[in-house]
């Protein structure tokens, strides 16, 4: 009896130490320990025996049990510990190393045009504005003077919601960004010096036009304000986004409801000898025009549509599209590409995400 004892421990305990994965050794402790397991048949002989073999024996086969399961269980801490450390050895990611794969996402020429604006008009002090893309017939058109019966409803060509809102207003999605300046103006204490970009949309679709596009406007409301003001805000803009000193620009009269007076400004360009820029018309000092701004001075009745006296406060305005403007500057010549989410005309016009445009660092670098 004592022999055999000895003898299923040694083998156990080996065939324990040797198991190579957890369910061999789950196989090892049912076979043992199990109801059918051969230490609980030992167990199981106590009860036939006479006391004093009992006492004899009872003790060794109880110490049987216990070195087997204390076996059992240090064998199971060195399995999981090695498949522990297996999983970390797989999982691991080295956090010093570059990214497994090139990145493939870039900025969009919309998005870095409007960083470069926002970029160039905080340096002069204006505030990045913004506002819904659903408006009321109030903000979008009323507000800014052009009246029920007014062509530029019409030929705005605007998209407009099935139903009323609940104060009976018409609802539309905003033709400009003018209806953010309209809130500004309404609950901000001049003086105001804010820039609007955004989305706006008007029902139009062809090679130049999209039916959404992307517009930036700006506004200025202080004392005594007037036209220098604008052309010379205008000037140091544009000279700053072309990154070139001998931009000129020439107001043309205009007319917009919402501005008096009202000025179109074109952007002034040496023509090179022999070659015609597309759009340009010489003059006499060789200088080629192209229409790219609106603007003006704020129409007094505009400004007294939002609470404010027209006496005291005064200021301009102006407005340009976006994708026009990236366009002109980075050389795209199809407006639809801007909207289609080719890749490969993304990865070709797209900016690298940790470019951010400073003045200090150069606008577009
Ligand atoms: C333009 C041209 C001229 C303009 C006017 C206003 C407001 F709200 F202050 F009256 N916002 N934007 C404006 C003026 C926009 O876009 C071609």
């Amino acid at each position: 009896m004592m022999s055999d004892i000895q003898a299923v421990q040694a083998r156990l305990v080996d065939d324990i130490n040797a198991a190579s994965d957890l369910d061999t050794l789950e196989a090892l402790r049912v076979a043992a320990l199990g109801k059918a397991g051969s230490i609980t048949a030992l167990l199981k002989t106590l009860g036939g025996m006479s006391p004093e073999e009992r006492q004899a024996q009872g003790p060794r086969i109880h110490a049987l049990r216990e070195s087997v399961t204390t076996a059992i269980a240090s064998r199971k801490a060195a399995l999981d510990a090695a498949a522990l450390d297996v999983k970390l050895a797989a999982e691991a990611i080295d956090m010093t190393l570059p990214a497994a794969d090139t990145p493939r996402g870039s900025v969009h020429p919309v998005s870095q045009v409007m960083d470069e604006l926002a970029e160039i008009f905080a340096d002069m002090g204006f505030a990045v504005a913004t506002g819904p893309e659903i408006e009321d017939d109030w903000h979008n058109f009323t507000a800014l003077n052009i009246p029920e019966t007014h062509p530029a409803r019409a030929m705005h060509d605007t998209f407009y919601f099935p139903d009323a809102n609940a104060d009976g207003q018409k609802m539309l999605l905003r033709t400009h960004t003018s209806p953010v300046q309209i809130r500004t103006m309404m609950t901000q204490e001049p003086p105001i010096r804010i820039i609007a970009p955004g989305r706006v949309y008007r029902s139009d679709s062809d090679a130049t036009h999209t039916p959404m596009f992307h517009q930036v406007e700006g506004l200025v409301i202080d004392r005594g304000i007037h036209m220098g003001h604008l052309k010379w805000t205008l000037e140091t803009f544009l000279k700053a986004y072309f990154e070139r000193d001998d931009i000129v620009l020439r107001l043309r009269p205009s007319y917009f409801p919402f501005t008096e007076p009202s000025a179109e400004v074109d952007v002034g360009y040496k023509q090179e000898k022999g070659r015609r820029i597309v759009g340009g018309n010489g003059d006499d000092e060789g200088h080629a025009w192209m229409e790219l701004l609106g603007s003006g001075m704020v129409n007094r009745r505009v400004i007294a549509n939002c609470g404010l006296d027209p006496d005291e406060w005064q200021g301009f305005a102006f407005g340009v599209g976006v994708d026009r403007l990236a366009m002109l500057k980075y050389g795209m010549d199809d407006l639809r590409a801007f909207f289609d989410g080719d890749l490969r005309w993304l990865s070709h016009y797209g900016f690298n995400a940790l470019n951010v445009p400073t003045l200090s660092g150069g606008i577009s670098a």
